[in-house]
């Protein structure tokens, strides 16, 4: 893996099919129109690191603030534009550089770049042109894009305006290879990020340290901002599903610590949760229900093919869990509980440009797909629950688990975390 993931990127090929294959499913002359997001103010003069809308990153493949892609097709030819911030001095003193024309064509494989100062010509002589149909993205409530999309209905009427996320939620559900390659790096520095933790965990450490061992690692590789906040939770805080505020003392000696966490290369996301004993071996009921969790997430990867749905997924782990429950008679002599008390989320979730990726719900998953697989169960009587979280490519005949490399097998864990020195 390189010192600096920054310099995996997607194709240029990449931008441009995708271009291509939404053309291919609207209207023969038709006018799509796409917008990055703005940023979001953090405190008076600084914002947050900007993320663009992935549906606009997916189609134009820059990463300004601000941007808008504009394709318009006819029978014979199709012009690509992108309209950008200007470069300008004062304001990138402060705020960093943009990217100049050149760079955003180089990364976009548009045709034109124009600065914004146009947009507002540009945008009315499209909704002007009824020789062309528009088309155009509905991911934002506020801002430029909802005005267009009112300006839009208002002039062509409600029906008559085409919305592309439901034709790109099929497209990103199905990963192209050079996606798939950035998820794979995306892994591999999620479990350079769990290695060090795994150091930490071998003397007393706390979540914040655990904590900021990860992000660490995963920023001094590039990954400035992970996929989502880093979860550490130790104990009873992983009944906080999103414990994102890492607490300073001492992991007492006896607990599970949940860990989630994904790291992002091009762009793509990984997503992998694991749960260790802060006393480097598993009790009884650690094991038990540590053995209990993993045993669905391997009946879910079994029956992981194309053509299942994420409800027969969510269907067998909560039968495997529920058996499991009651084996481990959590559910016995207690009148009311039931299997759904201990099971708090869903099983699986698309993976891709987002953590939780863009999909049609109920739509069977085809080969190529990539899934996070995250069985957890949650015990409150006996002080404990986890999830255990693999990524999962799907293949013509089943599905490869990308992640399991990352220590989850317990003897190993146990192993591992009862070692001295280096790693
Ligand atoms: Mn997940």
């Amino acid at each position: 893996m390189n010192a600096d993931i920054r310099e995996y990127r997607l194709p240029v090929s990449f931008f441009s099919n995708n271009r291509k294959r939404l053309l291919e499913k609207l209207p023969k002359r038709c006018c799509v129109v796409v917008f990055a997001g703005e940023t979001v103010s953090m405190s008076d003069g600084a914002e947050y690191h900007f993320r663009p809308d992935r549906n606009f990153y997916y189609l134009a493949g820059v990463e300004q603030p601000d941007s808008v892609l504009v394709i318009r097709s006819d029978e014979s030819r199709t012009d690509t534009s992108l309209f950008v911030h200007s470069n300008d001095p004062l304001r990138e003193r402060w705020s960093g550089k943009r990217l100049t024309p050149a760079e955003v064509l180089e990364r976009s494989g548009a045709d034109e770049v124009f600065y914004l100062e146009n947009l507002d010509d540009a945008l009315t002589a499209i909704l002007d042109d009824r020789t062309y149909d528009i088309a155009t993205d509905k991911g934002f409530r506020t801002g430029p894009a909802s005005r267009f999309l009112e300006r839009a209905r208002q002039s062509r009427g409600e029906e008559s305006v085409r919305l592309i996320a439901p034709i790109l939620a099929r497209m990103r559900m199905k990963k192209q290879p050079c996606e798939i390659d950035m998820i794979k790096k995306a892994i591999e520095l999620t479990d350079l990020s769990i290695r060090d933790a795994l150091v930490l965990l071998r003397s007393e450490t706390s979540e914040l340290r655990l904590f900021s061992a990860m992000n660490s690692a995963m920023s001094r590789s590039g990954c400035l901002e992970p996929a989502f906040p880093t979860i550490v939770a130790a104990g009873e805080n992983a009944f906080y599903l999103h414990h994102s505020e890492p607490d300073g003392a001492a992991i007492p000696k006896g607990v599970m610590i949940q860990i989630d966490v994904g790291a992002t290369v091009g762009g793509l996301c990984a997503d992998v949760s694991r749960a260790y004993p802060s006393s480097g071996v598993f009790s009884a009921r650690q094991a038990a229900l540590y053995d209990a969790v993993l045993n669905c997430l391997d009946h879910i990867t079994r029956m992981i093919r194309p053509g299942v749905t994420i409800a027969d997924i969510n269907k067998i782990f909560r039968e495997t869990a529920s058996k499991a429950l009651g084996e481990l008679g959590i559910l016995s002599g207690r009148e009311y509980a039931e299997p759904g008390d201990y099971l708090w989320h869903n099983a699986a979730h698309h993976l891709g440009m987002d953590v939780h990726d863009a999909c049609i719900k109920d739509l069977p998953i085809e080969a190529n797909a990539v899934l996070a697989i995250e069985p957890g169960i949650y015990v409150r009587e006996w002080g404990m629950g986890f999830r255990i979280e693999d990524d999962v490519l799907v293949t013509e005949e089943g599905c490869e688990v990308l992640s399991s490399f990352i220590f989850r097998d317990r003897l190993e864990v146990e192993e591992l975390l009862g070692m001295s020195g280096g790693m």
